[in-house]
């Protein structure tokens, strides 16, 4: 399905402006997982509580989701939360362990537990909207962008249990139970798109969709098993007229059909290089990404000759919001990541 038509005011932000194609002052920037991970006053400010309760307390939330717009000058911010947050206030029993990631007590093997999930409430997302409406206040005319898991990355979790490499038991599920896990992804589209429907109601600017290991799967298995729950998800934000962004790793093969699940922007990592990208994307989209977040690691001379190579790449794109290739590594130093949005403003400034 093609995305709804392009539509702005010379008044958006140059993110809303380059997501639909339109022209821009310079590329805007923003660096997924810009919160947390490597700022030390992050650190500072989670110092004794958890993750997840973190995740649900509008003070923290709004704190947090601003302190890399303050020290970085981004284009953006991102709402600052977790893909499994949705299932958690629907009541599933999930811990973020520190230095693991999620972990789900009982994970999801067969299909009465598919049928005992829990729907999420859109009245138990008081807080984040609370939170939404204070970011905004506070950002003025920087956006807000809003996110959720797309039903697939979100089905690894709950059917592995925890975080995992090969993702062996979601695919066998997959191909053992084809009705359960229709019906699973069905009801995790549902609550992803009430999730983002809370962001946007509440006033975020963008949407991002994280499909995070939908590169595991084949074309062929990801365009029949998958890319119709992703595509219900935007299908359930109506006639909410903001940006959408569809991410995942590895998706190189998918490419052509991320974009066709409904996005406005498909997000590159940094495999394929983003001329290339266009070619498989198609004019009608933008693109977001792909510098290698390893390379925020090497030498300034190294990080320079990237980014530039970055910028030159994307330039036959409809439009380009530059970002990392995946999330900023936690041992980058924030520095490296300020002078990445200079540069990247100072090589595209019209
Ligand atoms: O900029 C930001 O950090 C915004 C907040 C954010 C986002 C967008 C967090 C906070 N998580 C996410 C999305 C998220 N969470 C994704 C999609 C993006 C991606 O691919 O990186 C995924 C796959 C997760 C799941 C998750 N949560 C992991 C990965 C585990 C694995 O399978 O490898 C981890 C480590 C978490 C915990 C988490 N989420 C966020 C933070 C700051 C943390 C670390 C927890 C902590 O600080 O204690």
């Amino acid at each position: 399905m093609s995305p709804a038509p392009a539509s702005a005011s010379p008044a958006d932000p140059d993110l809303v402006r380059a997501a639909r194609g339109l022209p821009v002052s310079r590329t805007p920037v923003w660096f997924m997982r810009q919160a947390g991970r490597s700022l030390p006053e992050y650190r500072a400010l989670r110092a004794g509580t958890r993750m997840l309760d973190a995740c649900q307390d509008p003070d923290l939330i709004t704190e947090i989701t601003l302190q890399p717009v303050r020290r970085h000058g981004v284009d953006a911010a991102i709402f600052f939360s977790d893909i499994v947050l949705p299932l958690v206030v629907a009541g599933v029993d999930i811990e973020i362990k520190p230095g693991v990631g999620p972990v789900v007590a009982s994970p999801v093997r067969t299909v009465a537990h598919v049928d005992a999930l829990p729907d999420l409430e859109p009245d138990r997302l008081g807080f984040l909207q609370t939170a939404v409406r204070a970011l905004v206040a506070e950002l003025g005319p920087t956006p807000l962008i809003g996110f959720a898991g797309a039903p697939f990355t979100l089905a690894t979790y709950l059917i592995e249990g925890g975080p995992s490499k090969e993702h062996a038991r979601t695919k066998a599920f997959m191909y053992a139970e084809p009705e359960a896990w229709s019906r699973l992804l069905q009801k995790l589209s549902v609550s992803s798109s009430t999730f983002l429907r809370a962001q946007i109601d509440a006033g975020a600017s963008a949407v991002q969709l994280f499909d995070s290991w939908a590169g595991v799967l084949s074309a062929a298995d990801y365009a029949e098993r998958v890319l119709p729950h992703s595509r219900a998800v935007f299908d359930g934000l109506g006639e909410r007229d903001v940006p959408r962004i569809h991410f995942g790793v590895g998706t190189g093969e998918l490419l052509p059909l991320i974009g066709d699940a409904g996005a406005d922007v498909v997000g590159v990592d940094w495999r394929v290089p983003l001329d290339e990208a266009v070619r498989r994307v198609g004019p009608g989209r933008s693109l977001q990404g792909n510098l290698d977040p390893a390379v925020l690691l090497a030498d300034r001379a190294t990080v320079d000759r990237e980014v530039r190579r970055v910028v030159e790449q994307a330039k036959g794109a409809r439009g380009h919001i530059f970002n990392l290739g995946h999330g900023v590594l936690p041992e980058t130093d924030p520095d490296v990541l300020t002078h990445v949005v200079e540069l990247v403003h100072e090589l595209t400034a019209r």
